[in-house]
């Protein structure tokens, strides 16, 4: 795949593939049709060879590779057509060793998983369905911090990819237009001062139509209006490499290094919004700071402010 790649639009010709690939002219026929099958779209013309005409928009592996920019995250990479839950795969992974930066991506969730046991939509073929397993050297309570830093990464990729005005909504909702179109989901193994690893699992609807999305949720196909698809393979790639620098950032320098990008994209500070928290109480204010801990900061309507680390945000005006 790569010699086709290399050789743009022209045709390569079968003998001198097969020469370059020390393979005989059949097992080369035998190559191009399992590439066929999983997708590629390749024209045989006799006296010419071989042309490229069409990648599958599958998350295969090789496809997410080729050209990947990144020294650690998404080095290996493991693809599924369908899956429960990539989270759910990662974990087990990480529990057999699976080393930090190791992917899992699947093209359909079954099962796929929101934040306190909620769900989240996966139709095939319409959105990135990833968990990355990282291995940072952090304390338990610094992990929400994982969430923001990955946000921001995944924020600065949509607007890269898409050009649309993507923003954050503390902690881990990416919106367009004040609806959903990307959700980010971290998980934890570890003891009270240590972190074995984090998953952090991160979905994006990419060409998802509306109607297939629970209210409120939308996609970036359908906030571009565009009539064409979008391509995942070249959004993972981008999320990939954002998520690795706004990651280093913080391992380097820590959580303030990515604050104040965090802030700029933060679609609730200065507006008026309610914070469910974790145990059920609701309260209202202005919000107006994302603290040093990553915790979202209201001004209540009695003037005090109070800080929540975990929580769900509704925007009120
Ligand atoms: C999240 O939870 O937003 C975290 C979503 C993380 C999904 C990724 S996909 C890869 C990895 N593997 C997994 O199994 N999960 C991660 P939360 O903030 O709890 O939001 C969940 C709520 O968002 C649901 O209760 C719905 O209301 C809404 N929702 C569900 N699916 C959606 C979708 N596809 N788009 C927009 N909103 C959705």
């Amino acid at each position: 795949m790569d010699l086709f790649k290399k050789s743009g639009s022209s045709f390569l010709s079968g003998e001198d593939v097969s020469r370059e690939l020390g393979i005989s002219r059949q097992a080369l026929w035998k190559h191009i049709e399992k590439l066929r099958e999983v997708g590629y779209m390749i024209e045989a013309v006799p006296h010419l060879g071989y042309k490229l005409i069409q990648v599958p928009d599958k998350m295969l592996a090789s496809e997410i590779k080729w050209n990947l920019k990144t020294k650690v995250i998404g080095t290996e990479i493991h693809f599924y057509e369908s899956l429960g839950s990539t989270n759910t795969v990662a974990y087990e992974l990480a529990e057999q060793g699976a080393r930090e930066g190791a992917v899992v991506i699947a093209d359909e969730q079954t099962k796929g998983k929101g934040r306190l046991g909620r769900s989240w939509i996966s139709p095939a073929e319409g959105g990135i369905y990833l968990s990355c397993i990282l291995r940072p050297d952090i304390l338990p309570n610094e992990v929400s911090k994982i969430a923001l830093v990955a946000a921001v990464g995944a924020v600065k990729a949509v607007r890269k990819f898409s050009s649309l005005d993507a923003l954050i909504k503390w902690p881990n909702d990416i919106l367009i237009s004040d609806r959903k179109a990307a959700g980010i989901l971290t998980e934890l193994k570890g003891e009270s001062d240590r972190v074995d690893f984090i998953i952090l699992g991160i979905g994006i609807n990419v060409n998802t139509p509306r109607k297939a999305l629970p209210a409120g949720g939308t996609s970036l196909k359908e906030e571009s209006k565009s009539s064409a698809d979008f391509s995942r393979v070249e959004l993972v790639k981008i999320l990939l490499k954002e998520l690795e620098a706004e990651y280093v950032k913080f391992k380097t320098n820590g959580f303030a290094a990515v604050r104040s990008e965090l802030k700029s994209y933060s679609c609730a500070l200065g507006r008026y919004v309610s914070v469910t928290a974790s145990g059920g109480t609701k309260l209202s204010g202005e919000a107006v700071d994302i603290n040093e801990n990553g915790e979202l900061v209201l001004k209540l309507d009695d003037g005090s402010r109070k800080a929540f680390l975990s929580g769900d945000v509704t925007l009120v005006r």
